[in-house]
């Protein structure tokens, strides 16, 4: 059992005045529409319609915020720990053109000043990566290396291994030359290849002493 097991859906904001409070560690998912920001947050959680809250058009300007929770040391309730955000996808038409010009108020405002924004996660297509939507919140991030970058090579099945291979190479050098703050890893959504390597490097954005481990969502402090 992972703290993301835990997570449930908090709350969806539609403007910068409907977040919720910032007290605790977020961790955002951005990408192009369709890369599979909500199918990752699904297996991340082990969940399999959590993220899908709604394929409505309109409701895609919300950002979805779902809380991760564990008991709380008495063992008699829970208390939040931090959230998993999902942003609502950057289109396919023109995106570079709608993100320089802020990607939206609420998405742009959002990622430029939420203080608790503890890293982003950039969910490509293995197959596209890196297209200039994706590469204009790189250029934003890399200013901003108190935010970690996860750079996630999803949908990995439908490249051969020796592409996988290729790819993985030529981001984990570019990610080097940018810093510590980032990472890259390959992920399927739909094979669920990469949940724990994913699990891992997110538990130490939320909880980077460690000091969790050991409280996971079911255990009792006792036990
Ligand atoms: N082949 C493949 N398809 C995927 C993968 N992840 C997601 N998909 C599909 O891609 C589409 C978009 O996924 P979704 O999670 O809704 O993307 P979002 O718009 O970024 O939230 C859906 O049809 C998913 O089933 C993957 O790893 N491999
Ligand atoms: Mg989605």
């Amino acid at each position: 059992m992972s703290l993301f097991d835990s997570a449930r859906f908090r709350t969806s904001a539609a403007s910068i005045a409907q977040l919720p409070g910032a007290g605790m560690p977020e961790i955002a998912f951005a990408g192009r529409s369709n890369a599979g920001k909500s199918t990752t947050i699904n297996c991340l959680t082990r969940q399999g319609r959590l993220a899908f809250a709604s394929k409505t058009p309109g409701r895609t300007q919300l950002i979805n915020f779902f809380a991760l929770s564990q008991k709380t040391l008495d063992g008699k309730g829970r208390e939040d720990v931090g959230f998993l955000v999902d942003l609502p996808g950057y289109g396919y038409a023109k995106a570079a053109e709608q993100t320089r010009r802020g990607w939206s108020d609420l998405i742009g405002g959002y990622l430029a000043h939420r203080p608790s924004l503890t890293g982003i996660v950039i969910v490509m297509d293995a197959r596209r990566p890196f297209m200039p939507a994706d590469e204009w919140l790189i250029e934003f991030f890399s200013t901003r290396a108190h935010v970690r970058q996860l750079w996630l090579i999803n949908k990995s099945d439908q490249i051969n291994r020796s592409e996988q291979a290729k790819v993985l190479a030529a981001a984990r050098s570019r990610a080097a030359k940018l810093g510590d703050h980032v990472t890259v890893q390959l992920f399927s959504g739909l094979k669920k290849t990469g949940v724990e390597e994913l699990q891992e490097t997110l538990l130490t954005w939320i909880d980077p002493e460690g000091r969790l481990v050991g409280r996971s969502p079911e255990a009792s402090p006792e036990a």
